[in-house]
């Protein structure tokens, strides 16, 4: 396996395995839910909601029957569903190419949002949430840092590319609409296959980029037809060579035509635009290389072709520099399934003996309320939700009479040495730990 990888991307390979971050996983991902059919109290949203304008969703006792069975944990790692994207872009030498996928990975974030109007769990603080594909390379782990206000930080691993941040979310219930503000930033470096020439001529191993998420909106609550909507502008910036791109989320209008419509164009450092990039944030994205020639657009694509070429080349369509538009990514199709969960979804709160063995005390798999609303037993997750919430309270009072201060234990806040943004650095230990089978003391939280 590591012959496909060059030498700064096999280092980490090298790594993930002997920090032994795959055992557990021998196990295919699992692709049901144990109930097939949600069977939930209906609820009217409003009825609930409207005595609850101008509050913060954390703030909001709202029965478990609006939530579904995942954590904000859980949905940070649903942002690398679509991580080969990243492993596509980093076989490109064009940087300006790289930055598509780059983008394009950045805006696949929202595909999951359609159609799961419902609340995560809010993570306990300290939980954890760790996931690895020995079949895809990666692994990821996010943990609870703080909890007014709520903060996830994560970090994911993998031979091409690296991925970290902060789910740091402002909510607001406006009557007409539930807002989100995303506070934080997102990163990620990506390890091209040949290298990185950056801004000053050097060729370097890897490269950083970074953007922060676009806001959600849940709208059309009143109406009876909740609806997610995420709009805004995302910079995203390759800080290494210079290149950016602003995608541009459009809003959804009144007739929803322009709904899930996205738009941008990848500008060098230079200031010149190489790639326009367009498509629908749930369905598809395309690029196409933006060529300048005094021969006007039709003439030109002949003009490119090369008469002596007998064969025509395997994909020419898809080929990025043909000077048409191609597929970047598609989004994959989602199952019938209780909560509208993705088929990816389905996979993270999965557990077996085998992995069970490995995981740390505070991984939200083992989260009993959240298990039973995955079953279908609501009573008892109000129950248990209750609970764990009482056992967080009084965590959080001996603190205060020990006048001690909160440590997360596997991530600290620093200021970022390329961007100055503050950031959760991920320490590394907990993969270290999780080998030797010490994560037993981290935490007792259920
Ligand atoms: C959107 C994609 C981002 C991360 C992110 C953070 C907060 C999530 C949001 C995503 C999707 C919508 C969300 C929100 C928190 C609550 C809200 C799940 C995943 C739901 C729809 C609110 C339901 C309101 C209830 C009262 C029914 O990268």
């Amino acid at each position: 396996a590591l012959s496909q990888y060059n030498k700064a991307q096999g280092m980490v390979l090298q790594k993930l395995s002997q920090e032994g971050s795959f055992l557990g996983y021998e196990n295919p991902p699992r692709q049901k839910l144990s109930m097939d059919e949600d069977n939930r109290p209906k609820v009217g949203l409003w009825g609930i909601l409207k005595s609850m304008i101008g509050k913060d969703m954390t703030r909001m006792t709202l029965p478990v029957s609006f939530n579904e069975p995942t954590s904000l944990l859980q949905r940070l790692a649903e942002d690398i569903e679509y991580s080969n994207l990243l492993n596509i872009g980093a076989s490109y030498d064009d940087s300006t190419l790289r930055l598509i996928y780059v983008a394009t990975f950045a805006a696949t974030e929202y595909a999951s949002t359609i159609d799961r109007i419902a609340k995560p769990f809010n993570p306990l603080l300290r939980e954890t949430f760790e996931y690895c594909r020995p079949d895809e390379q990666y692994r990821l782990i996010v943990e609870q840092v703080s909890h007014h206000p709520p903060i996830s930080a994560c970090s994911a691993e993998s031979p091409k590319w690296d991925y970290y941040g902060e789910n740091a979310v402002d909510s607001k219930f406006r009557g007409r609409s539930f807002d989100f503000k995303h506070l934080g930033k997102m990163f990620c470096v990506l390890r091209p296959d040949n290298g990185v020439i950056d801004k000053n001529n050097n060729k370097v191993h890897e490269e950083l980029y970074s953007w922060k998420k676009v806001n959600t909106s849940v709208v059309g609550i009143i109406i009876g037809n909740p609806t997610v909507d995420n709009f805004g502008k995302m910079e995203v910036t390759n800080h290494t060579t210079g290149d950016s791109i602003i995608v541009d989320l459009k809003q959804r209008g009144w007739r929803a035509s322009s709904a899930y419509q996205l738009s941008g164009h990848a500008i060098d450092r230079h200031g010149k635009p190489q790639w326009a990039m367009g498509g629908h944030w749930n369905s598809k994205i395309f690029a196409k290389k933006i060529i300048d020639s005094p021969i006007p657009l039709g003439e030109r694509r002949d003009s490119l072709v090369d008469p002596d070429a007998s064969v025509p080349k395997i994909g020419s369509s898809n080929d990025p520099f043909s000077g048409s538009k191609f597929l970047v990514w598609q989004a994959a199709p989602r199952p019938k399934v209780p909560f509208n969960l993705t088929s990816f979804a389905i996979t993270l709160n999965g557990i077996d003996d085998n992995l069970r063995s490995w995981l740390a005390p505070t991984d939200t798999r083992l989260r009993p309320d959240q298990r039973d609303m995955e079953d279908g037993k609501y009573d008892q997750a109000a129950d248990e939700k209750h609970r764990v919430e009482v056992k967080q309270r009084e965590a959080r009072k001996k603190r205060e009479e020990n006048k001690e201060t909160y440590v997360p234990n596997w991530f600290v806040k620093k200021v970022h040495p390329v961007t100055g943004d503050s950031f959760w650095e991920f320490k590394g230990e907990y993969w270290k730990l999780r080998k030797e089978h010490k994560l037993a003391g981290t935490g007792d939280i259920f």
